[in-house]
């Protein structure tokens, strides 16, 4: 009697929703394909992310030849004037989002007014972001980072003014950030429906592949990231809460570890993925924050939101802050809900 079993049995491996491996272009477009009245304006302007991603990676990468090719604002050995690297990161920015015709204006950082790119009315989105943050960092090899945002306009009448980008960070689109650490990783969320994702580039290939999907930050954690040296400065109740923090009692699981880089992508990255909270409070140096609503609070509030975290200025939540001026300045407290509601206790003066 013949023998029907398989020599060698096979199985189809189970069915995986995980998208892991996935390019950051693939996602970007299966993104695009979930809205069938897309008009594929938004999926090229976050294709211009990516590639202004990987021309900043590049540049970032050779900085520690400064001094050889002269990212440095001197003079280089030809006796010409070289672009510091921040200013590298802020043009190649423009220029990558300049060569599309949906993204009608930007405000930067790095520059006093914003800068209209299209004069085309009809130009949908605009964006803001902050080109190279933690860049005093880069001579010592510290890891720095790009964030961003994009908002939708809601005027079409004349071409973009700075009124465009002076909306509640609630409003964004779509936030992020690239770090260029000991790899470049670009972490980018359209809302908490969508998720935070993050897609680490393979300089091999040229392309960031997903590498972090669904990233959800603890509930709380065992860090927190403030710069110490400014405790003179602070206000009582933060003082208290730093005092507390500190304090040994295992059943909060204090104290907490610190932490802090100085590289705002860099100390919020980590916050993200293991938990605890971020603090730059307001202090008698800084009465209203040192940080920058809308290049730097606003992005990191969407994200630590959509990935079930909070940010709050201590008192109120960053993203419903309506923004009256484009550089102006937040305290920023980011993090596990559970650690930045303590912090809010004690703002309130119940702790
Ligand atoms: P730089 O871009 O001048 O290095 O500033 C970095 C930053 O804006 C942010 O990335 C850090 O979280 C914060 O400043 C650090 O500020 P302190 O040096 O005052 O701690």
């Amino acid at each position: 009697m013949a023998d029907d079993t398989p020599l060698v049995s096979w199985k189809s491996p189970p069915l995986s929703t995980s998208r892991v491996g996935i390019t950051l272009e693939t996602y970007i477009l299966e993104g695009m394909m979930g809205h069938p009245a897309a008009t594929g304006a938004f999926t090229s302007l976050l294709n211009q992310v990516g590639l202004a991603a990987k021309l900043i990676t590049s540049k970032v990468r050779r900085a520690g030849l400064a001094n050889v090719l002269g990212y440095t604002g001197q003079t280089n050995v030809q006796g010409e004037e070289v672009q510091k690297l921040d200013e590298v990161a802020n043009e190649t920015l423009i220029q990558a989002l300049g060569r599309r015709s949906h993204c009608a204006a930007i405000a930067s950082e790095e520059v006093d007014e914003i800068v209209l790119l299209q004069k085309d009315p009809r130009a949908p989105y605009v964006m803001v972001f902050d080109p190279l943050d933690g860049s005093s960092n880069i001579d010592v090899n510290i890891s720095i980072g790009t964030i961003f945002g994009i908002l939708r306009r809601h005027e079409h009448e004349h071409v973009a003014t700075e009124q465009d980008f002076l909306l509640p960070g609630k409003d964004l689109l779509a936030a992020g950030y690239v770090l260029y650490g000991s790899s470049t990783l670009l972490v980018l969320t359209t809302g908490a429906k969508s998720g935070v994702h993050g897609f680490t580039y393979d300089p091999t290939v040229g392309e960031f592949f997903l590498s972090h999907e669904s990233i959800r930050i603890p509930d709380k954690g065992k860090t927190y990231s403030i710069n110490e040296g400014n405790c003179a400065l602070w206000t009582e109740p933060v003082r208290r809460w730093n005092a507390w923090i500190k304090e040994e009692d295992k059943t909060t699981g204090r104290p907490y570890g610190q932490r802090y880089v100085g590289s705002l992508v860099a100390d919020a990255h980590r916050t993200l993925l293991k938990g605890g909270i971020f603090a730059y409070p307001s202090d008698t140096k800084s009465p209203d924050g040192k940080l920058r609503l809308l290049y730097e609070a606003n992005p990191f509030a969407f994200v630590f939101e959509a990935a079930g975290g909070k940010a709050t200025t201590g008192t109120d939540r960053i993203l419903d802050i309506v923004p009256q001026k484009l550089h102006q300045r937040t305290p920023l407290v980011l993090g596990s809900s559970r650690d930045v509601d303590v912090f809010e206790q004690f703002m309130r003066g119940e702790r």
